[in-house]
């Protein structure tokens, strides 16, 4: 078993309300930040412990959302860049939720804080260009260490049966042994 697992971690900050989300039913009305072009934003994602080397790449993800629809299409010119690398050059139209989403080499992950950048390019020809973003979030390989007492993982999907884990001080790997009774309640 290799000493890490795919981490996806998501930072969202709820600081702007719109009252008048399109199809708001169900919706999360709050947001981070409310721009408009010409912007540029940095966001932080605390990534802990990034494995090196790793499986290759990690996926770099920011949730836009357009508030304004200029009378072109596209209307919305959007580019997001991870720890100084421009990764992402996006095109979209009019009032709608907008993924936009990269694939970046793993190395550059960093542990601790790695910035989100995300730029407004006003060259679309639209009078007003505004958008909301939601949050960002990175999926990466990470190793299986402790943070604040509380370890996560991920195991294969494919098991029926639970698996039985051995930790150390620092370290955690899965065993092939014989899976975990569930203990019977008894009162
Ligand atoms: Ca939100
Ligand atoms: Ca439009």
């Amino acid at each position: 078993m290799d000493p890490w697992f795919r981490s996806t971690i998501r930072s969202e900050v709820n600081l702007q309300y719109w009252q008048l989300l399109p199809n708001g039913a169900g919706k999360d009305h709050w947001f981070w930040t409310k721009t408009i072009a010409p912007s540029s934003t940095d966001y932080i994602a605390t990534l802990p412990d990034p494995a090196v080397p790793s499986s290759g790449s990690a996926q770099v993800r920011a949730s836009l959302h357009g508030y304004t629809d200029a009378p072109q299409n596209p209307d919305h010119h959007t580019r997001v860049s991870f720890n100084g690398t421009q990764v992402s050059d996006a095109t979209w139209n009019g009032m709608v939720p907008f993924l936009q989403e990269a694939t970046v080499a793993a190395p550059l992950v960093i542990g601790g804080q790695n910035i989100l950048h995300v730029d407004q390019i006003p060259d679309i020809g639209a009078a007003v260009d505004g958008i909301y973003l939601d949050w960002v979030e990175v999926s990466y390989d990470r190793y299986v260490i402790a943070v604040a007492d509380d370890l996560c993982l991920a195991t294969a999907p494919r098991r029926k049966s639970p698996s039985r884990f051995a930790a150390s001080r620092r370290r955690i790997s899965r065993s092939s042994m014989s899976p975990i009774r569930r203990p019977r309640a008894a009162w």
